[in-house]
């Protein structure tokens, strides 16, 4: 128990400076909700954190991290900014075996290799709604995506990583469950419906009164194509890919 909560002190204080917040969870509990296709392959008690980004990550991580001319223009500039302040954290804590897996991160068949919502439903960092939340659904054949929604932070903030600890066995760790803040049936169904079909306009992320969102500047980031991003940031050349955010 000392072991876990020194090192679960070290990742969070690491990664709280840049915007990130972190919630420890055990990978059977993951595990337990998915098909076996999406079956992370460690011991199910084995430590892992999932890792989110909130709003102050730009300014607290992605802007230093663009400015220090960090960018290799390897993959998508948000994408490459979070692995290598999850690479710093790994520097960081050298006598423990960490393995990064991050959203972005697909399976030879194309499969994510997390399943990045329902990690962070697990460990209690946001509720994840979906589909089959709502009791009289009206959506008939369509396809309805299920989103997360953080009691603080409601749509504004991405699932960047699981961080996993294969070495660090937690068969204490109590389960603490998310805060479901999207309680009416009315309020889920007009919140996926906004995920869904409306993403773009922003206004599923408001679903919730929230404590802070994307500063304008960051909307228009993300808002950018992402072949003028980089003139954006006052840089050269052209991206083809495109961050979730
Ligand atoms: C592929 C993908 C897409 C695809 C397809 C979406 C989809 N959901 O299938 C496309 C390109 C359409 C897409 C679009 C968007 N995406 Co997207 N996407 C992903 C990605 C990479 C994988 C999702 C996926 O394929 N899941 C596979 C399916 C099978 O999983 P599932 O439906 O959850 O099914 C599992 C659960 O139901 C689970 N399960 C069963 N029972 C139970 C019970 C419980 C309690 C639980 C917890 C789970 C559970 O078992 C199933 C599998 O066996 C994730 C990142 C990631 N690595 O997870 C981001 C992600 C889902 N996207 C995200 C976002 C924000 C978007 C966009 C708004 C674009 C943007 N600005 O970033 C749009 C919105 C959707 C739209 N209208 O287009 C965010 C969502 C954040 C949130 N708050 O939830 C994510 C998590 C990325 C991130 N870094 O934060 N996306």
């Amino acid at each position: 128990m000392a072991a876990f909560l020194e090192l679960e002190g070290k990742v969070r204080a690491f990664l709280a400076d840049f915007g990130f917040e972190v919630y420890p969870f055990k990978i059977g509990w993951y595990n337990a909700v998915l098909s076996p296709a999406f079956h992370l392959p460690y011991p199910e008690d084995s430590l892992a954190f999932v890792v989110l980004s909130i709003p102050s990550m730009f300014e607290k991580a992605f802007k230093p991290f663009i400015s220090q001319q960090q960018l290799q223009r390897i993959r998508d500039p948000i994408d490459e900014c979070i692995s290598y302040y999850l690479s710093q954290l790994k520097e960081s804590l050298k006598n423990e075996r960490m393995e990064i897996i991050h959203d972005y991160e697909l399976h030879p068949n194309k499969k994510p290799k997390l399943l990045a919502q329902t990690a962070a439903h697990v460990a209690g960092a946001a509720y994840y709604y979906q589909r089959k939340d709502v009791k009289n659904d009206p959506w008939g054949e369509k396809k309805i995506f299920g989103v997360c929604i953080h009691p603080q932070y409601g749509g504004w903030f991405a699932i960047r990583a699981a961080l996993i600890f294969p070495d660090v066995q937690v068969p204490f760790l109590q389960q603490i469950p998310p805060v479901d803040c999207v309680f009416s049936e009315e309020k889920r169904i007009q919140l996926l419906e906004s995920f869904t079909f409306h993403w773009q306009d922003w206004s599923y992320r408001d679903i919730v009164k929230v404590k802070e969102k994307y500063s304008e500047e960051q909307k228009t980031y993300f808002i950018t194509p992402p072949a003028e991003r980089l003139k954006l940031l006052g840089l050269e050349g052209e991206l083809r890919e495109s961050s979730h955010c």
